[in-house]
């Protein structure tokens, strides 16, 4: 079968992207298709791998073009994006790299490298120019030297105020290199937040083989996702940027509502359905709220303890919002895995859980929901399931985690600040009431708990 080329002529760049997985060719470079298509720009995308070739391998032959396959319950639509213009790979050619972040013509940085890639990098660390903070840094210096023009950069991952935290990661680096530099960077650069939100599962060898038969077409870098795409953006930029607005992006003052709203009601029950929904035996999202507990599971953490601590977005219907999240988690085309999204739990609970816990037990607001999702968690990352076979736990605190499982892992794991703040970790109320939800699961299992609960 004939492999998917490139149609269009190549197209100048202007943004650097750094993290060419499966959620950046199913957002911002659609977003960023829609934007040139609608008002032209000169908007080529390089994109820079930070640690394994896979993207160029899979995207270099096909000269940067990619399918984008909705998946919606109805049906599949297929779209040929041609934004991506070359593929780099930081390890193998960090000049290339620095290159295109320099460059004149670069205006935007755009990132999705995952919550753990905001680590602020240590000097003495041999690696540290590698790291997505330390190469961002670079770049800025080297512009700060040649007199180059202000960029901004802008994070695409679910992190609250995901702005604000690389601006201060960006910022404990440069301070670390020169003040004078660092000045430049928090006077010039713009960090500007957004919420991000599209649901998109890892693509399987099966996906790839199944779509080839139906495209006619091999795509090696193919994606699929839901329909729904949503993204809001605070409008604080350096200079100009893509009309990501013809793609139905929304800019606007403040976006610190509409990421809360994000992070607690749809990430935070995702994590819920990851832990508890893989403990219960479901590999899929759309598995576990098949089955009415694990749907009720969702309600009651949106209508008990998730909405009484959100201010509406201006222009959302919160009720309305969840019930329609829970259709998208319906959706059976769509098969993202619960083990995908228990990934990296240890940098995900803070902003998806334990935010809402503080504020509910500041507001004396109930938490036993959103305990049990913290015990589901502790439960998970021990390491054995509840059939006795192993877990293959994806973080970078593993080893941690599973060492915490001897004598007392709920206390134990509470100890970890990384992962739960002191002021938390030391409550009476979340203490007894993670410790108790614990016992259930590992007496009776997460399905009986979630039971128990609702
Ligand atoms: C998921 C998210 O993998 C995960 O942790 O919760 O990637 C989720 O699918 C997206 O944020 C949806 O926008």
């Amino acid at each position: 079968m004939t492999r998917l080329t490139r149609r269009t002529p190549p197209m100048a760049p202007g943004i650097v992207h750094l993290g060419p997985g499966a959620f950046f060719r199913a957002f911002v470079a659609p977003y960023t298709a829609d934007a040139v298509a609608a008002h032209g720009g000169d908007w080529g995308i390089t994109a820079v791998s930070l640690q394994s070739p896979r993207a160029r391998d899979q995207l270099g032959p096909q000269g940067g073009a990619y399918t984008s396959v909705t998946m919606g319950p109805e049906g599949e639509e297929a779209r040929v994006i041609e934004v991506i213009q070359d593929v780099l790979v930081a390890p193998e050619d960090p000049h290339a790299v620095q290159q295109a972040l320099v460059a004149p013509e670069t205006k935007i940085v755009t990132l999705t490298i995952t919550e753990k890639g905001y680590r602020v990098p240590d000097l003495s660390d041999d690696d540290w120019p590698r790291t997505a903070i330390g190469l961002l840094v670079t770049a800025l210096g080297e512009r700060w030297r040649l007199g180059r023009r202000p960029i901004t950069i802008l994070s695409c991952d679910n992190l609250p105020d995901n702005g604000a935290a690389t601006k201060a990661a960006c910022l404990a680096l440069a301070r670390r290199l020169d003040e004078t530099f660092a000045q430049w960077v928090a006077d010039n650069i713009r960090f500007p937040s957004c919420m991000v939100d599209r649901i998109t599962p890892a693509t399987t060898q099966a996906d790839l083989d199944r779509l080839e038969a139906q495209l006619g077409y091999r795509d090696e870098a193919l994606v699929l996702h839901e329909p729904f795409r949503q993204w809001v953006i605070e409008d604080n930029f350096a200079g100009p940027r893509p009309a990501w607005e013809a793609g139905g992006a929304q800019f606007v003052r403040s976006v610190g509502a509409h990421e809360a709203m994000k992070l607690r009601c749809l990430n935070g029950t995702h994590s819920a359905l990851a832990y508890l929904g893989y403990l219960g035996g479901h590999e899929a999202i759309s598995d576990a709220v098949a089955d009415p507990v694990y749907a009720g599971l969702c309600r009651y953490l949106w209508d008990e303890e998730i909405l009484p601590s959100l201010d509406p977005p201006e222009g959302e219907d919160l009720p309305a919002y969840t019930a329609a999240l829970l259709g998208r988690y319906q959706n059976p085309a769509i098969r993202h895995r619960t083990w995908q999204i228990a990934m990296d739990g240890s940098q995900k609970l803070p902003q998806r859980i334990l935010g809402t816990i503080a504020d509910n037990l500041a507001a004396g607001r109930p938490i036993a929901g959103l305990a049990l999702v913290v015990a589901g968690w502790m439960r998970y990352v021990g390491g054995v399931d509840e059939a006795g076979a192993d877990i293959d736990v994806r973080d970078p605190m593993a080893a941690a985690l599973r060492a915490a499982h001897t004598g007392d892992p709920v206390a134990n794991l509470l100890t970890i600040e990384a992962v739960f703040e002191p002021a938390l970790a030391g409550d009476a109320r979340f203490r007894a009431a993670v410790a108790t939800a614990y016992d259930t699961i590992v007496t009776h299992g997460a399905r009986a708990a979630i039971e128990d609960l609702i």
